[in-house]
C-alpha cells in the first residue's frame, strides 16, 4: 500500500488503532514499542488475521525508528494511563518524559508526517510534541474531542434510543473534568436535543459525558479506555489520508482563536492533506465562552508547570 502509518506505543490504544486502519485497508502500520518485541507478537498476530479479514495491509512491530521512516501520519499513544482514582494531570511526569523522546525520533524520520497525540494529559503533551518536532503548528493534532464527542452521541442515542447515525454532537475544551459539551450544537437527524430531552436529564447526560473516561477506568480496574480511543485516533487519521476536509473537534494550537492563544485546546478543525487546514470559529454564548476559559485556564496551568 502506499500509505504508511506509525503508531508508537502498541498498548491497549496502539493495538487497537493499528487493528481498525488495517481491517478498513487505509495503510499499512508500523507499530513501535519499548517493551521487548511485544509489537513484534502483535504485528505478527494482526497479521495472521488477514487471511480471514481479506485485506493486504502490512503490519510490523518494531523498536526501531529506522523502519517508520517517512511515515504520512505518526499516531503517539507512548506513555502510561491512569489507574482508577487517579486524574489525567498525574501521568504528566512521566509522559512528558516519553513524549520528548519518542517526538524527537519521529521527527527525524518523517519530517513531513502529521502527529496525532494521544497519550496524556493530551493538551499538554501537544504542546510538547509540538516543540520537540519544530513541526508547524498544523501539523500537530491532539485527539481528544472525536471521543469525547462520540461519548456524548453514545449516551443520547442510548437515552433516545435511536440510530448513533442520526446524532451530530461537539464537544469543545480541554480533555478533561473541563470539557465543555455544546447541547445547542446538538442535533437529532437535523432536530435539536433541547426539544427532545428535558434540560435536567440533558445536564446528567453531560455530566456523564464529561467523566466518560473516569467510568471505564474504575470498571476496567487496570488501564484505561481503548476501544473508542482508537477508533477516534483513525477516524482522524483517514480524513488526513484521504484529504477528505471532514470537520471535527480536535485539540489544535490556538493563535488568537476563540479569545486564546498560546494553549492546545478543542476546537472545530478541518482536517486535510495538510493536518489541520482551518480552525472553524463558531459564535459561543456567554455561558459557553466562561466554560472554554475556564478550561483553557486549566490547561494554561498545568502547561505553566511543566515550564515548556
Ligand atoms: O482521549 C484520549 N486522548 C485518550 C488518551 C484516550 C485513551 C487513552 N489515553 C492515553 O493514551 C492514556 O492515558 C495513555 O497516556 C495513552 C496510552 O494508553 P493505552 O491504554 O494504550 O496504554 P498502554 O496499553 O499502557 O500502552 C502504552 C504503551 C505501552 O505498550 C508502553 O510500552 C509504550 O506505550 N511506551 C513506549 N513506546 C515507545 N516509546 C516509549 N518511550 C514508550 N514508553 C512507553
Amino acid at each position: 500500500m502506499n500509505r504508511k502509518v506509525t503508531i508508537v506505543g502498541a498498548g491497549n490504544v496502539g493495538a487497537a488503532a493499528a487493528q481498525r486502519l488495517a481491517e478498513k485497508q487505509l495503510s499499512d502500520v508500523v507499530l513501535v514499542d519499548v517493551n521487548g518485541e511485544m509489537p513484534k507478537g502483535k504485528a505478527l498476530d494482526l497479521s495472521q488475521a488477514a487471511p480471514i479479514e481479506c485485506h493486504d495491509s502490512k503490519i510490523m512491530g518494531t523498536s526501531d525508528y529506522s523502519y517508520t521512516k517517512n511515515s504520512d501520519v505518526v499516531i503517539i499513544t507512548a506513555g502510561i494511563p491512569r489507574k482508577p482514582g487517579m486524574s489525567r494531570d498525574e501521568l504528566i511526569e512521566t509522559n512528558s518524559k516519553i513524549m520528548k523522546e519518542v517526538t524527537e525520533k519521529i521527527s527525524e524520520n518523517s519530517p513531513d508526517s502529521t502527529l496525532i497525540i494521544i497519550s496524556n494529559p493530551l493538551d499538554a503533551m501537544c504542546q510538547i510534541a509540538l516543540k520537540t518536532s519544530g513541526f508547524k503548528k498544523t501539523k500537530v493534532i491532539g485527539m481528544a474531542g472525536v471521543l469525547d464527542s462520540a461519548r456524548f452521541k453514545t449516551f443520547i442515542s442510548m437515552e433516545l434510543d435511536v440510530s448513533v447515525e442520526n446524532i451530530e454532537a461537539f464537544v469543545l475544551g480541554g480533555h478533561g473534568d473541563t470539557m465543555v459539551p455544546l447541547p445547542r450544537f446538538t442535533t437529532i437527524a437535523g432536530i435539536p436535543v433541547t426539544e427532545l430531552i428535558e434540560p435536567k436529564r440533558l445536564e446528567e447526560i453531560v455530566e456523564r459525558t464529561r467523566t466518560g473516561g473516569a467510568e471505564i477506568v474504575s470498571l476496567l480496574k487496570t488501564g484505561s479506555a481503548y476501544y473508542a480511543p482508537a477508533s477516534s485516533a483513525v477516524e482522524m487519521t483517514k480524513a488526513i489520508l484521504f484529504d477528505k476536509k471532514k470537520i471535527m473537534p480536535c485539540a489544535a494550537y490556538l493563535e488568537g482563536e476563540y479569545g486564546i492563544s498560546g494553549i492546545f485546546m478543542g476546537v472545530p478543525v478541518k482536517l486535510g492533506k495538510n493536518g489541520i487546514e482551518e480552525i472553524i470559529e463558531i459564535r459561543l454564548e456567554p455561558d459557553e465562552k466562561k466554560a472554554l476559559e475556564k478550561s483553557a485556564l486549566a490547561i494554561k496551568n498545568l502547561i505553566d508547570s511543566l515550564k515548556i
